[in-house]
């Protein structure tokens, strides 16, 4: 069907090098509330939070690693520099009870509600060429979106880890 072929489109490979919104994030080409920043490393609130804390940790370059699976040796120390920098930020935000970091990867990684945080033409659009979506099933991979309101899936392509805190977590994380 439609809906399927749609699906299909979206959970295509992606360019390793493709930009995502996070450059325009990191490029201050739209706003973001920034919590942490240095050299390397970029800190800010997720648009969608999913729990009181909920914060996305990324490399300031990219440098191929569109996800967790694209990890080669030379990665290792900004992956070692996500991981301290999920600390501070837990730190910086009190999260002393605890808390939880998360890394999506790929199509099974995650489902994540796409439509308050993508709901600007212009954020979709960005992000269904990042997916490779073709143009004739974007109105309805839109839809799909807009009715359950979610994806399954990584939904951006450039690492990230996610820091949650400020409620218990649950066992399996669904
Ligand atoms: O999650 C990607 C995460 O990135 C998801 O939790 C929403 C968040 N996101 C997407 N766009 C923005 C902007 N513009 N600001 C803040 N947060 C954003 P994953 O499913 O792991 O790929």
């Amino acid at each position: 069907s439609e809906k399927d072929a749609a699906l299909a489109a979206a959970a295509a490979p992606v360019p390793s090098d493709s930009p995502t919104i996070f450059d325009k994030i990191i490029n201050k080409e739209i706003p973001s509330n920034v919590v942490y920043e240095d050299d390397k490393v970029l800190a800010f609130r997720d648009i969608n939070p999913q729990a009181p804390t909920h914060i996305v940790i990324i490399p300031k370059v990219k440098d191929g690693l569109s996800g967790l699976s694209k990890a080669e040796e030379r990665h290792c120390e900004i992956l070692g520099r996500l991981m301290y920098t999920a600390k501070l930020v837990a730190k910086q935000e009190g999260l002393d009870d605890g808390f939880r970091i998360v890394i999506n990867d790929g199509p099974n990684g995650c489902m994540f509600a796409l439509c308050s945080c993508h709901d600007s033409f212009e954020e979709r659009e960005l992000w269904l060429s990042a997916k490779r979506v073709k143009d004739h099933h974007r109105e309805t991979y839109c839809a799909i979106v807009m009715l359950s309101g979610s994806f399954v899936g990584q939904s951006v392509y450039h690492i990230h880890v996610h820091l949650l805190g400020g409620r218990q977590m649950n066992w399996p994380p669904g």
